[in-house]
């Protein structure tokens, strides 16, 4: 494997010992660049190979949605693992406290994580690294091209990082080795998981249902690329704006939580049969768009808040903070989908009921919660709030970029001046109109709802109520 993937994060040597891989990113047993460098490092050095995953109960306000997904994808890697002779630890509490116990445990010589820009878990890396004497490296196993080579700094906008990212997408465009079976078991063996006890007794917010459109896990998580490959990939240009269609692949939720490697996802769009032009779409959303957001929240650490807004943006909301708004909601109301706008209560149904609004709303829907709350601030938090509580796909660098573009200008230009949102990109009904038909979108009977809601198959499909 390309070794400029690897980053060591300390000064301290490795020792003699096993080589634990700390899972946080990218919770997958195949095509996981920091399992593979791992495994091999074990393998040099005739040492045991472990993996360990440590449950954060309260990461980032999630729900019993999203730990129900991500647990039972955890539960598939951690048997395609023991297949492989490889132990995988479930730790519970803040990895800072709970690995370097561990560590001890297996005296481990070296400690192989993912990458992932969140300050969270730049955090948690920091604290950890305070607490542990061995070698430490990370390994971005979550880009094609690995954010801290594709730039060294926040760049401006698609435009700036594309031609850095297709340069040196070739040096790391190398097919995936197999995991193999490992020849040397760790001394300590890991206790039996109890999974549903553990997803049972969870303290988290269980007011928000899983979702059932949707498996979790990487053998659902394939299947859902090939379907997409199969059937959506030749029409994603034409199809992937129009909400009434399901145009777009749903891989996002498995892209989040690591399930599916993007460069996986890459590599079978390439060789698909399907029109040149299609592939390259599909490809501009997956690997720039996302080597953007990764970029974004790596360079720019108010990327969560509107300290993150370019200057231009900044100057123009403060200078529109006074307007007049026509309406003006709270988060419950919003929440709720209590607005007077069909579509945009539609978008919000949808988030609720099935973990996935469509692509193209999202813009509509952050957009217009900046039209109707008194700041950009306000309008920033509860984006982020909503967006978090209900999209599977929610906390990743790719929501924080996503939202701060609607709301805040990032990667974006300034358009033509208007009250309220300045020259920020505007959106409007009626240009959806001209789109898609809002009204087969907004219309359909049978949700329960006061006005209109979208069609709950819109999403991943209607949710467990
Ligand atoms: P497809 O259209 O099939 O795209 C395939 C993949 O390309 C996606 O899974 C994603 O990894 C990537 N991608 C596509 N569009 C974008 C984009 N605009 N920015 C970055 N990557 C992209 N994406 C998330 O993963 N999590 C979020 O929380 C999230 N929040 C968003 C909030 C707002 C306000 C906006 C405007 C966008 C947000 N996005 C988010 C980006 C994008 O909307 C989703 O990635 C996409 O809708 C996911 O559905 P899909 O996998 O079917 O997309
Ligand atoms: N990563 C962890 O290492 N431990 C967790 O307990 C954890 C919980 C979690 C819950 C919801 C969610 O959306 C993500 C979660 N993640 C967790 C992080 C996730 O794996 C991604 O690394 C980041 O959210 C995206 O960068």
């Amino acid at each position: 494997m390309n070794q400029q993937r690897v980053f060591k994060l300390n000064n301290a040597s490795t020792a003699p010992g096993p080589v634990v891989y700390w899972m946080s990113r990218d919770q997958r047993a195949a095509d996981n660049w920091a399992l593979l460098f791992a495994q091999t490092r074990a393998r040099e050095t005739k040492q045991p190979l472990a993996v360990v995953f440590c449950l954060a109960p309260e990461f980032l306000g999630a729900t019993l949605r999203h730990y129900d997904f991500m647990l039972k994808g955890l539960q598939e890697t951690a048997d395609e693992l023991d297949a492989k002779h490889i132990a995988f630890f479930l730790l519970q509490g803040s990895p800072d406290a709970q690995i370097p116990r561990l560590l001890a445990k297996l005296k481990a010589g070296c400690l192989v994580t993912d990458f992932d820009p969140l300050r969270v878990k730049r955090r948690w890396k920091a604290a950890l690294l305070r607490r542990i004497g061995i070698g430490c490296y990370e390994v971005d196993a979550h880009n094609i091209v690995p954010c801290r080579l594709a730039s060294s700094k926040q760049e401006f906008g698609a435009y700036t990082i594309r031609p850095k990212i297709w340069r040196l997408t070739p040096e790391f465009w190398e097919e995936f080795p197999q995991l193999k079976k490992h020849p040397f078991g760790v001394s300590l063996k890991p206790a039996q998981i109890p999974w549903d006890n553990i997803l049972r007794s969870l303290p988290v917010d269980r007011s928000v249902a899983p979702v059932s459109g949707l498996r979790p896990g990487a053998k659902a998580a394939a299947q859902k690329l090939s379907g997409f490959i199969r059937k959506g990939l030749a029409t994603y240009p034409q199809a992937r704006n129009d909400p009434n269609l399901q145009g777009q692949s749903g891989l996002s939720a498995y892209l989040h939580f690591g399930q599916i490697s993007a460069q996986r996802v890459a590599r079978e769009v390439r060789r698909a049969r399907a029109p040149e032009e299609a592939k390259e779409v599909f490809l501009e959303e997956l690997i720039i768009r996302q080597a953007l957001s990764d970029n974004f929240c790596f360079y720019n650490d108010d990327y969560d808040t509107s300290r993150g807004f370019p200057l231009w943006a900044k100057r123009t909301l403060l200078a529109h903070r006074r307007d007049h708004r026509e309406y003006l909601y709270t988060q419950e109301q919003f929440d709720q989908a209590r607005t007077h706008d069909p579509l945009w209560n539609a978008c919000q149904r949808q988030m609720r009921l099935t973990g996935k609004m469509h692509g193209y709303l999202r813009m509509y829907w952050a957009k217009k919660i900046l039209e109707w709350t008194r700041s950009a601030e306000q309008a920033q938090r509860i984006a982020i709030y909503l967006n978090d509580r209900y999209e599977l796909d929610g906390r990743d660098p790719n929501g924080y970029a996503g939202i701060a573009w609607s709301i805040g200008g990032v990667h974006d230009r300034a358009w033509g001046e208007r009250a309220v949102l300045g020259k920020i990109r505007y959106m409007s009904y009626n240009g959806c109109k001209a789109k898609f038909d809002v009204k087969l979108f907004t219309g359909c009977p049978g949700l329960p709802v006061d006005n209109c809601g979208a069609r709950a198959g819109g999403g991943y499909g209607n949710a467990n109520r």
